[in-house]
């Protein structure tokens, strides 16, 4: 026997007059309990409303766009089994990836544990990065452990707060120990869907990329798409790899039909292999040119090989270098600028300074011209957020920073604050911590513009990846001696630094990038030029 319900908005949080942005069901389909029936997206998160039972769909009270509450009516069921008239669904399962942190939405807990450790057992906690209280991204650090071997940290597997930390300093711990819980706002992505979205446990993944060779889905990605539980739970099904998937959805939201035309376009990751074609680039494909898959190749058939695995640093980096460069339409604009008479001041102010420690190179007066330049045109100080530019009204200048262990970026704050020689000594401290491996996740967060510099050792022009969600970066090499001349009839050699501006051009025109490096460079040229 089946009686009719009505399906009610349950308890949401704080949240009120929230809009519908999916609705993932028709009259006629049969759900079952826990399937999603329509999703939310307040300012904070995206919900997805699952169903309290199953049963078949009769009518659907609501349209995309409409506004509820707790207790709105958003669908009528016809549910197996004798049932009250109302029915709030099930709890609301918000998504890891809304726009914002989602921490003010209602939670999952999750326990993280040590990751695989190769064989190491009983490894002492060196260090813990975090408190009860902290908030984390996925993939800081959240404790170090060191065995006779080698200092590992352990990395969040995903965003959250932490809720308690269940080690100390000296305890020790082996591959599965708990070592802290978080409140998160999903179950962890690893977890299949039906998992409880309020109780989980889940491993840490022993660094940020789990791009394992062979398997295709991209994990750091996957988290990161923008997308409900319900199309995450759609594209696991599916094996669409989400991180790839381009959103059609508000603000670039990841909706079903994405995934759908994505796996019918060849874009599931683990179809894709068995076709012999590689999963189809972000947009799901559609021409006849998908990727080939990657080659395979047995190198030990051509000469001998040894096999060294990628640091931690190295795969982290891996990874947000390989989604800034697939995600950011990025263009390059070179120049130069005449550092000649900079160069003289910076010698002498050395030998001023020679006494107190301190020795400048180039780059402190390069932050302070990025600063100047950043002033004069505020959209390079910005991020995208959804189809809108944050403009930032601080200055925090991060410098790539290369370590035995792989890229790094510390970042200095408030460089239009600071001097040029407290700018150089902050600069040498976070340099020598990011080449002991003790930079901390707040001392390499904030950073409004980056500068990679390759002057130390060579090069003339490159083409430096922007460091998300920043919009541009300048990369500069090696200062040289080359003929300048204002009238082409009289030369004079000028010490010349190449400069190499990468630009997001979703944000940044061609013509503003120019002038921001001509500006650059004439800051260079004449710092006196800051005054005005
Ligand atoms: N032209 C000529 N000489 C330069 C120069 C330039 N543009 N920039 C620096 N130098 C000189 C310095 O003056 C210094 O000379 P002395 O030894 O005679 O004093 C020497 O090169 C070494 O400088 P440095 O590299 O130690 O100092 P820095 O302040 O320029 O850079 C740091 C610091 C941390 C940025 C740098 O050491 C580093 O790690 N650079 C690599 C960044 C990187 O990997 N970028 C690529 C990212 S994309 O993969």
């Amino acid at each position: 026997m089946s009686n009719s319900i009505e399906i009610k908005v349950p308890d949401i949080g704080d949240f009120k007059d929230v809009p519908v942005i999916e609705i993932f069901v028709k009259p006629g389909d049969t759900v079952k309990a826990e399937d999603a029936l329509v999703s939310l997206e307040s300012d904070k998160a995206t919900m997805d409303v699952p169903a309290p039972r199953g049963g078949v769909v009769q009518s659907i009270a609501v349209k995309l766009g409409d506004k509820v509450s707790e207790g709105s009516v958003i669908m009528s069921f016809a549910a197996e089994g004798g049932a009250a008239a109302a029915a709030p669904a099930a709890a609301v399962k918000p998504s890891v990836s809304a726009p914002p942190s989602p921490v003010n939405a209602p939670a999952g807990l999750a326990e993280v544990r040590v990751p695989d450790i190769g064989e190491f057992k009983d490894v002492p906690v060196i260090e813990i990065f975090v408190k009860v209280g902290d908030t984390v991204k996925a993939e800081d650090p959240l404790v170090s452990l060191e065995s006779d071997k080698a200092t590992m940290d352990v990395p969040a597997p995903l965003s959250g707060v932490v809720q308690a930390i269940t080690i100390k300093i000296g305890d020790k711990v082996s591959e599965g120990s708990v070592i802290l819980s978080l409140a998160t706002g999903d179950a962890p992505v690893a977890a299949a869907a039906t998992a409880p979205a309020t109780s989980a446990t889940t491993t840490a993944a022993p660094a940020a990329a789990p791009v394992s060779a062979g398997a295709a889905i991209d994990e750091a990605a996957f988290a990161l798409a923008y997308a409900g539980p319900a199309v995450r739970k759609l594209a696991r099904e599916l094996g669409v790899d989400l991180g790839r998937v381009k959103g059609t959805g508000d603000h670039g939201r990841i909706v079903r039909a994405d995934v759908e035309a994505f796996a019918k376009g060849g874009g599931a990751a683990a179809a894709a292999p068995a076709a012999g074609k590689a999963a189809a680039p972000a947009g799901g494909g559609g021409g006849g040119l998908d990727l080939l898959p990657w080659p395979k190749v047995d190198f030990a058939k051509f000469g001998p090989t040894e096999r060294k695995e990628l640091s931690r640093i190295k795969k982290i980096s891996a990874a947000n270098l390989h989604r800034n460069w697939v995600v950011i339409p990025h263009v390059t604009t070179h120049d130069e600028a005449d550092i000649t008479d900079l160069e003289q001041f910076r010698v002498q102010m050395n030998k001023e300074l020679e006494k107190s420690g301190v020795k400048i190179s180039m780059l402190p007066f390069m932050m302070k011209a990025a600063v100047a330049a950043l002033k004069k045109f505020p959209e390079f100080n910005a991020s995208l957020d959804g189809d809108a530019l944050v403009l930032k009204n601080y200055w925090h200048i991060g410098f790539a920073a290369d370590t035995p262990n792989g890229l790094m970026v510390p970042v200095i704050r408030d460089v239009d604050k600071k001097s040029v020689p407290d700018i150089a000594k902050e600069m040498g401290e976070l340099a020598k911590l990011a080449r002991d491996g003790k930079l901390k996740p707040d001392q390499m967060s904030g950073g409004t513009f980056t500068i990679s510099s390759l002057g130390g050792i060579g090069g003339i022009y490159f083409t430096p990846i922007i460091n998300a969600p920043e919009v541009a970066i300048m990369g500069v090499c090696k200062s040289y001696w080359k003929q300048h001349s204002a009238d082409g009839k009289t030369y004079a050699s000028r010490l010349t630094l190449p400069l190499s501006l990468s630009w997001d051009h979703r944000v940044i025109d061609g013509a503003a990038a120019a002038r921001f490096n001509v500006y650059f460079a004439n800051v260079l040229a004449d710092l006196r030029r800051v005054l005005f």
